[in-house]
């Protein structure tokens, strides 16, 4: 047929697996099965990969996302047969029924976020939704990421960061270049943002050497930051080489939204879409966060976050995330749909610019000019 055949990865070993299935299934809800048809790639949480069969409508619950329940359903167990049918699915002329067309990667962390699934996914020449290898890795890695921000003259908060050979050799050096650039408290955290686990404060030097030393359980690589008394900002960014960005909208913890009346509201905190801040604020947010979209070479969306300082209402960027939360009621698809564009129309714009990215790149020589 004519549909657009959409393959969907999802699941994976990290601990955000079923975060991952909640989403597979609200996207697998508002696709429009008029237009698209859906491949899906369930990755459990051993890592194995299960190629699901094709579907024509949306399944009712998370449990039919999941292939390896035994429940009869096929099974291809392993990477490298998923991997054939991607690559015979990307070489169009020999397979004219080509199996998919685009690829939507909704995994986190170590395998899915940290650019691994779409260095695969390059390999198989596939389109696919978000960003690319290189966004990808530079948006995992907190360190990576403010250098970039920095090369960019994006303000952020002061840090130091350091890896365990540097600190192992002279711990107190990194000790006293913390204390007298950041003072306390500071924030803790492995440098590598595939998870939130490793993270602490610290409120003096014995809290800050344990923190240090819990950290490097989790990474190779440690960051210390400043602490900062701020609101919490965010914008949403959708497109490639001209990006969009949303209104700006405002997470508040919830030991403080008592006096807010806000619509959306999670668990944890309220989401505060648009933003109640200063119009020049607004815009200035905005600004930043395509600025740092482009800085770290980001394509199809990222959601941009920032902090605005009590004491003076500096903007600071804390990070962007090339793979934020994406169910209907996350803070990326709130921030859109209060900017006009709809859940369904954020699908048909990341696979249109899953689409266009991909032919673009299809002009490039990689021949090293000998074609
Ligand atoms: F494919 C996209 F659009 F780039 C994409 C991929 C992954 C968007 C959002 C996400 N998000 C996540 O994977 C998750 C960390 C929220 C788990 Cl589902």
């Amino acid at each position: 047929g004519e549909k657009v055949r959409v393959g969907l990865i999802y699941g994976g070993k990290s601990g955000e697996h079923e975060v991952s299935l909640q989403t597979a299934l609200a996207v697998m809800k508002a696709f429009d099965f008029n237009k698209y048809e859906i491949k899906p790639f369930y990755i459990s949480k051993s890592g194995q990969w299960h190629a699901g069969e094709l579907l024509l409508e949306a399944p009712k619950e998370v449990a039919q996302l999941r292939f390896d329940a035994g429940e009869g359903k096929q099974e291809e167990d392993a990477l490298v047969p998923v991997f054939k049918g991607l690559t015979a699915a990307a070489s169009k002329s020999e397979h004219a029924d080509a199996e998919i067309d685009v690829v939507f990667p909704l995994l986190h962390g170590t395998y899915g976020e940290d650019g691994t699934i779409q260095g695969l996914l390059e390999m198989a020449n596939l389109p696919y939704v978000g960003a690319g290898v290189l966004a990808s890795a530079v948006g995992m890695d907190k360190v990576l990421m403010k250098k970039v921000f920095a090369q960019e003259g994006l303000p952020q908060c002061i840090f130091r960061y350091f890896n365990r050979t540097q600190w192992k050799k002279d711990p107190n050096f990194f000790i006293m270049e913390v204390e007298v650039s950041l003072g306390y408290p500071c924030f803790i955290k492995p440098a590598n943002l595939g998870s939130s686990v490793g993270i602490s404060k610290a409120k003096n030097r014995e809290e800050l050497i344990e923190a240090i030393e819990y950290a490097f359980r989790f990474d190779r690589k440690v960051i210390v930051e400043e602490f900062v008394e701020a609101r919490e900002i965010e914008v949403s960014v959708l497109g490639n080489d001209e990006p969009r960005a949303s209104v700006p909208g405002e997470v508040i913890s919830s030991s403080e939204f008592y006096d807010y009346k806000a619509k959306y509201m999670d668990g944890k905190s309220v989401m505060q879409i648009p933003a109640e801040i200063p119009d020049e604020t607004a815009q200035a947010v905005r600004d930043m966060a395509l600025r740092a979209f482009m800085a770290i070479d980001g394509s199809g969306l990222s959601r941009v976050d920032f902090f605005m300082r009590k004491s003076d209402g500096q903007l600071l960027i804390n990070e962007v995330n090339t793979m934020p939360g994406f169910t209907p009621f996350s803070m990326y698809p709130l921030m859109w749909k209060e900017t006009g564009v709809s859940y369904r129309e954020l699908l048909d714009a990341l696979i249109d610019l899953a689409l266009a990215r991909h032919a673009d790149k299809q002009q490039i020589d990689y021949s090293g000019g000998s074609l």
